[in-house]
Parts: C-alpha cells; structure tokens; sequence
C-alpha cells in the first residue's frame, strides 16, 4: 500500500478550501497516495487526520498573521487566513509531535517557522535589499533563481548538487530562524530558502515550489521521492 499523504490546502475567509492540482500530481507520481484535508473545526478530528495520515504536505498560500509570531501586521503585509492559520498551527504540531513525516512549501516553510518560534519578513522588497525577483514574472513551471545547497545537509546528501534551480513566489521570508531548525539551502541574497529539524525524524521545508518543477528537473524530483520515501519507511504496517 502506498503511503498516505495529507495535504493542507487553502482555506479562504469564506471557508472556501482549495488546492493547485500540481501538489497532488506531484505526490501521486512520487509513489504517495494524496488525500486533501478539508477544513475541520475539532482538535479531536484533527488527531484522526494525523493517525490516519503517513505524512504531511503543507502547502503555500496566503500570508501568516504576523501576531502569530509576535509582531504586529505591516501595511506591507498581503492578505492573512485566520481559518487556515488556526488549523494549521493546530495539525503541524500535532504531527510534529507524532513524528510523522512532514514537507512544506512555500508558506510552509514560513509556518514552520512561525509555530516552532522564528519571524518572518513581512515583505521582502521594503525590508531586504535584493536585486533577485523572489516574485517572478515567469510561469511557474519555470525555474528563476537558483539556490545554493549548503554542505553536510540533508539536501545535500540527496542532491548531491552545490545548486539547485528554482522558481519563486513569495514576498516573505524566514527572518529569525527558529531554534530547531538548521538552514539547508539560501538564495545569493542570503534569503533563507530551505531548512530542516535534526530533532525531528524527517522535517523538511522549501520557499520554492518543486511541486512545479519535479517534471523538468531532477534535484526537484529527488525531493518528492525522498519524501514519499521517508513516509514509506514510516508507515508501520508495511516494513
Ligand atoms: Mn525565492
């Protein structure tokens, strides 16, 4: 049996949920079965979805409610999800705590972030100087900047790469990385790109979107394998 894969898809002021088919096709071509998690409102149901789940995909999306990690909103801050904030922080550290397997993406990375305790940048253009377009233009299938694989990491070890092509769509950023977290990758701007938890079994998070890349580029692909692999071996009932 294939590992289950929940993944946390948007949920709008109106409780409209949603999610861009890439991130289930990704999961699917990765050897994992996706289910999308529909908003709940229940701490209990939410422990059904973590003993149901092999592991978790924490999808991008709309900005963090910087209240959530101790600030207060910046004119420059985009639109927040109160819903979605609440539920997520909920689920993450409930699989945290599980130790189940879990891959963040784009807001992701930033929730990660923000439930284990860092900040964000609010807004990248007004805060950090940068001539990288972390906002691109392009389609997203299509790699922008790149990002540079630091040694002695997971990501490295997997890649086996110093670069990694990847595109961007985010206006904020992990600002002061929390504790648990160890940097794996960086922009040339010094924006912080992907992290993992060595306290955690497998804890890995991404700014990028390698879900729109992982048909045209090998390290993003090795990704999703990794991931669905790591939730393969985690699946108690199937060795
Ligand atoms: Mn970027």
């Amino acid at each position: 049996m294939k590992p289950i894969i929940g993944i946390v898809t948007d949920i709008d002021n109106n409780l409209v949920t949603a999610v861009p088919d890439a991130y289930n096709k990704a999961i699917e071509q990765a050897g994992g079965t996706p289910i999308v998690l529909p908003y709940v409102r229940d701490e209990q149901t939410l422990a059904e979805f973590v003993a149901l789940c092999d592991g978790f995909l924490f999808s991008g999306g709309a900005d963090i409610d910087p209240r959530r990690y101790g600030e207060e909103a910046k004119e420059t801050c985009g639109g927040i999800e109160p819903y979605r904030d609440a539920m997520e922080f909920l689920l993450f550290q409930k699989a945290l705590n599980a130790s189940k397997p879990i891959l963040a993406i784009c807001r992701g990375i930033q929730l990660v972030n923000a439930v284990l305790g860092g900040t964000l940048y609010q807004d990248i253009p007004s805060e950090v100087h940068t001539e990288i377009a972390h906002r691109q233009t392009e389609p997203k299938f299509s790699p922008s900047h790149e990002v540079n694989v630091l040694a002695d990491t997971p990501l490295h070890g997997l890649v086996n790469t110093d670069r990694i092509r990847a595109n961007s769509f985010h206006h904020q950023a992990i600002k002061t990385l929390a504790n648990r977290l160890k940097v794996m990758a960086t922009a040339d701007d010094g924006i912080i790109e992907a992290v993992w938890a060595p306290d955690h079994g497998y804890l890995r998070a991404y700014q990028w979107h390698p879900e729109r890349l992982f048909e045209i580029d090998e390290s993003n692909r090795l990704i999703f394998e990794n991931f669905i692999e790591a939730c393969r071996k985690h699946k108690p009932y199937n060795g």
